[in-house]
């Protein structure tokens, strides 16, 4: 029997996996691309995925964890939405021996805690977002007022962090506002409508910096509505390269944005399948590129070429 065992494991590399996804939310239109994405690949790779979306809730995301984990899944992807408070559930997950990858956020765990995380260097992508406007406004005077992403959570954290590193020795630029609105369009918006009120119609406005292309959107509309030309009046940089924010760029309405890849569970499940099949262990990070497009980079046929991926 133990030989009859060792030969159904040896060719059993391509066995049919169960994998629980733990999805934040669908915040975001890249965050509807990833889930688009990770359904894809697993269809394509045989892979049964249990899918749960959390609705932005980190109560959710342990709960679904631990259905996983009683499942007796083979593998785990989480996307946590915020950075702290996941120790006890990855410990059980462990417990279990049931590999955890972390897709598109960190969390302050320790390393053991998990196999690998794919992502993007999110300090990175604030420094080219703030790099950008130094070199835009080539040490004219600009206040910028900034949209924070999810608090608490790596990217909103990281983002703010290489933006100002970037600014940092400008003293011509400077951060008069910062909130969060949460990744989303809707808060995006409001947020920026404050923003415009309390700077008095928002004239002295130079710049929005916001954590994601979403919120950006949103943005613009409250811009507009204050009879204000965003991407003129008020430059607009933002982050995750989503077709709607080159929708914008090609109208002259925003300026620039990072890139960030929504192929994050391509990666993901390369690892754990050499993983699962001879225990090879994987980078603890997985990096993803992060290039800058701004309206030079023919907006309309960036815009093209994405919008039917699933955003
Ligand atoms: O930028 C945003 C999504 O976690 C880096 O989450 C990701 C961010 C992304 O809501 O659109």
């Amino acid at each position: 029997a133990g030989v009859l065992v060792s030969l159904t494991m040896m060719t059993s590399g391509a066995m049919a996996q169960t994998i629980g996804f733990s999805q934040i939310g669908s915040e975001s239109g890249w965050r509807a691309a990833e889930t688009t994405l990770t359904r894809q690949q697993a269809e394509e790779r045989g892979i049964d995925l249990k899918f749960a979306d959390a609705q932005q809730k980190q109560e959710n995301q342990i709960k679904a964890l631990r259905s996983f984990i009683a499942q007796g899944v083979d593998a785990i992807l989480l996307a946590p939405v915020v950075a702290t408070g996941w120790d006890s559930v990855l410990e059980e997950a462990k417990e279990a021996e049931i590999p955890v990858v972390l897709l598109d956020r960190m969390v302050d765990s320790s390393k053991d805690l998990y196999l690998t995380a794919v992502g993007s260097d999110l300090v990175h992508e604030g420094a080219v977002a703030g790099q950008w406007l130094v070199d835009t406004v080539a040490g004219k005077p600009c206040n910028v007022v900034e949209l924070q992403g999810t608090t608490g959570s790596s990217p909103a954290i990281d983002r703010k962090t290489g933006f100002e590193n970037a600014i940092k020795g400008h003293d011509n630029i400077k951060i008069t506002r910062s909130q969060t609105g949460d990744f989303t369009r809707t808060k995006g918006k409001e947020v920026m409508e404050s923003f415009l009120k309390a700077e008095g119609g928002g004239g002295d406005i130079c710049a929005l910096y916001a954590h994601n292309d979403d919120m950006a959107v949103g943005a613009i509309q409250a811009i507009k509505e204050a009879g204000l030309k965003p991407g003129e009046d008020i430059l607009v940089v933002s982050i995750d390269a989503v077709p709607d924010i080159f929708k914008a760029m090609a109208a002259g309405e925003a300026n620039a944005t990072v890139e960030l890849t929504p192929n994050m569970a391509g990666p993901a499940f390369d690892a754990l399948a050499a993983y699962m099949k001879d225990g090879t262990m994987p980078e603890k990070f997985i990096q993803t590129e992060s290039k800058l497009y701004t309206q030079a980079d023919d907006p309309q046929g960036e815009y093209d070429r994405r919008k039917d991926l699933g955003y």
